[in-house]
């Protein structure tokens, strides 16, 4: 260790996450002082690793933009697999079971993160992955799951009807949810900072919870007032790469939002959640529903990875239960 250590100006390493390897370096570190004392420098810097690596895994190049490609395609079998193969009566982990199966046996060699499988109302807990319960007529299921394909994670969320069919009212909120996704993927672009798609997400989720009688006022109003926090309590989205949440930081040097460049990964994805404890129309309770995509940001705009999953209230009642048996 003295021996790399002499002669270098700066140490790249991270202190702190492991306490054996830690004393080492600090014993090189007073054996190379020693030595420099007769013979050149030893090192005064102290640097971070993360602040050169976390920027460079924040910009994929081609090759890792191709392994994400192949992840969504991988969670994409999995999630039209899931639909089709949903039905009341099933349980949350048989409905797991299928969509990892279909990731295992189309080349993932993990999931990215424990999936969430929660029919109900389980979908307002959000960290939710107990899986246990049976699917029931007349719900939503909402399915947080993503692949992981030589390395690099997916994250996708999608929200269907057990039965295939949305009610009125589940309907109501998937499509606000939907209206909210699609605003916020707008505003991914090069030189937008970073967090105008979540605030893009938040205003027509607010819109929409105005014209559905969860929420009275004005947008604005509702929006200064964090009203809309008993509905939408999560950020909009995060990055994504070789972990599900990726490293990187979200704000610059002078602690603004950054802005997005090219070959950067970030989810999009606003959900609503009407807790049955919340006092508000009866009929929406219960009804929990986010939708997630991948987005890399492009030159000119950007390219949503996960776009052949079916989100449409039409695709989706066209595609679940399609392959369910009784
Ligand atoms: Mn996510």
């Amino acid at each position: 260790m003295a021996r790399y250590l002499a002669g270098a100006q700066r140490l790249y390493y991270a202190f702190g996450s492991d306490e054996a390897f830690d004393r080492r370096v600090f014993q090189g570190l007073s054996a190379a002082r020693g030595h420099s004392r007769r013979k050149g420098r030893s090192p005064e810097e102290f640097i971070e690793p993360g602040t050169v690596l976390h920027e460079m895994r924040l910009r994929k190049d081609s090759n890792e933009i191709e392994a994400m490609r192949r992840a969504a395609g991988v969670t994409a079998l999995g999630h039209r697999a899931g639909m089709a193969a949903t039905r009341p009566g099933m349980h949350e982990y048989q409905l797991e079971a299928i969509v990892e199966y279909a990731y295992y046996s189309n080349g993932a060699q993990a999931v990215a993160y424990p999936s969430i499988v929660a029919g109900g109302e389980n979908a307002s807990i959000l960290h939710y992955d107990t899986n246990r319960m049976p699917l029931q007529d007349g719900q939503l299921v909402l399915v947080d799951s993503g692949s992981e394909v030589d390395a690099y994670a997916s994250d996708v969320t999608r929200t269907w009807p057990i039965n295939g069919r949305f009610t009125p009212e589940q309907r109501a909120i998937y499509e606000i949810v939907l209206a909210a996704q699609q605003a916020g993927i707008a505003r991914v672009s090069p030189g937008v900072n970073c967090r105008e798609f979540h605030h893009a997400c938040v205003r027509v989720v607010t819109e929409g919870l105005i014209d559905a009688g969860l929420l009275a006022g004005t947008v604005d109003e509702n929006i200064e007032k964090n009203r809309y926090h008993d509905f939408f309590m999560h950020g909009s989205g995060h990055w994504l790469g070789l972990d599900v949440h990726d490293a990187g930081r979200y704000r610059d040097e002078n602690d603004n939002y950054r802005r997005l460049e090219p070959g950067m990964v970030t989810t999009v994805e606003p959900g609503i959640y009407v807790h049955p404890d919340l006092e508000c129309d009866e009929r929406f309770k219960g009804i929990g529903v986010r939708i997630e995509d991948n987005i890399l940001v492009t030159p000119d705009g950007n390219e949503n990875l996960t776009a052949a999953i079916p989100k449409s209230v039409a695709e989706i009642e066209a595609l679940v239960g399609e392959t369910a048996c009784a």
